[in-house]
């Protein structure tokens, strides 16, 4: 009933056995759907699932809810799933809705019921339950002033049961996400080769002349019809220039000949990013200085490689990679020896050219949760996207791929995806022959 193909009720099955084992005795847990979010009048925004609430129970649907009381005293009270009734004269206006039974095969589990029932069985489990986990965002950049259905629901709760004990979900989803199930790498590997796809296809298309919004087109045309509901985040399409606006997304502007086109693009598929980023030349070929630049940015990103391996933490890998990005900045002539000997501590010179992170966490969000504080681990997925940004010649290069942490090394979920000079360069001339 969703756009992309069914995922086996396994992976829930699994993450919600997971949890359990994280949670105090005699523990409820509840977790609400995202809301639909308005815009004017009776309009909506297309929905997205809560990460967390998907993670457990697979339902992609609004007006959700979940609990999980692993200690509860009858069998059908240990794993609840609440969805909003269907019914024919819904079905005709609004869709296919989750069905009892769909929602089950989805979730694995079996005690289904409609929303309007969840007052009264909740409370006969609040009589029973001592600790309370709620869920909230705790992401370590989120900032929105929007009030969460779980947020509404925390106030909710807290009023009407004051007495329990109430323990935060969010550390504990956090440490869950961060390692990631073959299930998930093989969801975010179909995520990848959609964008894999995008990529190729405008490849041959741009020219000078082409607008921003008209790469970003082709690009929404072909994650489409690969069963992907569009990208994982707001595209990057940023010709010349543009491309040092680290957040530039108007992707209004025409292409130029002999500028770059930096395109940080992905797309999702059921829930899961990919998070890709390659810089193209809008004449079909690089200029030497765009090779220069383009070349330092991956050493850079094979150095990463290196170090983006078991043991690991994201503090040392990030300064290990500070060296390699001094070198290479003072090698194209950006920098000195001595901007660098009497730089500010507190702003350090690189950060002129190259002013964000090299990794993050990949998963549900684009920018996952997780603890960063933590060693890396088998089972992580990470971006690595090094960049440097000249502002000065209206030049911008990026490069971003995708990779899972193994035991044995690092596996490049992008590696299909091409990112050498020549091989961009040769699939653009390919225009020339049509
Ligand atoms: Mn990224």
């Amino acid at each position: 009933m969703l756009r992309y193909a069914p995922i086996h009720s396994n992976l829930f099955i699994n993450n919600r056995k997971r949890l359990i084992q994280h949670l105090e005795p005699n523990s409820l847990v509840v977790l609400n759907a995202n809301d639909i979010m308005p815009s004017n009048g009776d309009g909506i925004l297309e929905f997205r699932q809560n990460s967390d609430l998907f993670y457990l129970s697979g339902i992609d649907q609004e007006e959700t809810i979940l609990l999980i009381y692993p200690d509860a005293p009858k069998n059908q009270w240990k794993e609840i799933i609440f969805v909003k009734e269907t019914n024919e004269h819904i079905a005709v206006w609004e869709g296919q809705k989750y069905t009892q039974e769909v929602a089950q095969a989805t979730s694995g589990i079996s005690s289904i019921h409609w929303l309007h029932e969840f007052e009264n069985i909740f409370h006969i489990l609040m009589e029973q339950a001592e600790h309370v986990y709620l869920n909230s965002n705790e992401h370590i950049r989120a900032n929105s002033p929007v009030e969460t259905r779980d947020r509404r629901f925390t106030k909710w709760c807290k009023d009407k049961y004051p007495l329990h004990k109430y323990e935060r979900l969010a550390p504990i989803m956090h440490q869950l996400r961060m390692i990631k199930s073959e299930v998930e790498i093989e969801l975010i590997r179909q995520a990848c080769s959609i964008t894999e796809k995008g990529f190729r296809r405008i490849l041959p298309l741009v020219k000078p002349g082409i607008m921003e919004y008209e790469i970003e087109a082709e690009l929404i045309y072909e994650f489409i019809r690969n069963r992907s509901r569009g990208f994982a985040y707001a595209p990057i399409i940023a010709s010349g220039a543009n491309a040092c606006v680290l957040h530039y997304n108007n992707n209004n502007q025409s292409c130029e000949p002999g500028t770059t086109i930096l395109l940080d693009v992905g797309a999702e598929y059921a829930n899961y990013c990919s998070d890709l980023t390659r810089v193209i030349p809008v004449s079909g070929r690089f200029t030497i200085r765009q090779q220069a630049v383009y070349q330092a940015v991956l050493r850079i990103m094979r150095q990463a490689q290196q170090m983006l391996v078991v043991g690991n933490d994201l503090n040392m890998y990030h300064q290990a990679l500070v060296e390699v990005i001094e070198k290479e900045l003072i090698d194209l002539g950006l920098l000195s020896w001595e901007d660098i000997k009497h730089q500010d501590p507190k702003n350090p010179a690189y950060k002129k050219y190259f002013m964000h992170g090299v990794s993050h966490h990949l998963g549900l969000n684009v920018h996952d949760v997780g603890n960063i504080y933590q060693k890396f681990k088998p089972g992580m997925v990470f971006t690595i996207e090094p960049g440097i940004y000249i502002r000065e010649e209206g030049l911008g290069i990026r490069l971003e791929n995708n990779y899972v942490i193994r035991e044995q090394g690092l596996e490049n979920l992008m590696e299909h995806i091409p990112i050498e000079l020549d091989e961009i360069e040769e699939l653009m001339q390919q225009r020339r022959l049509d």
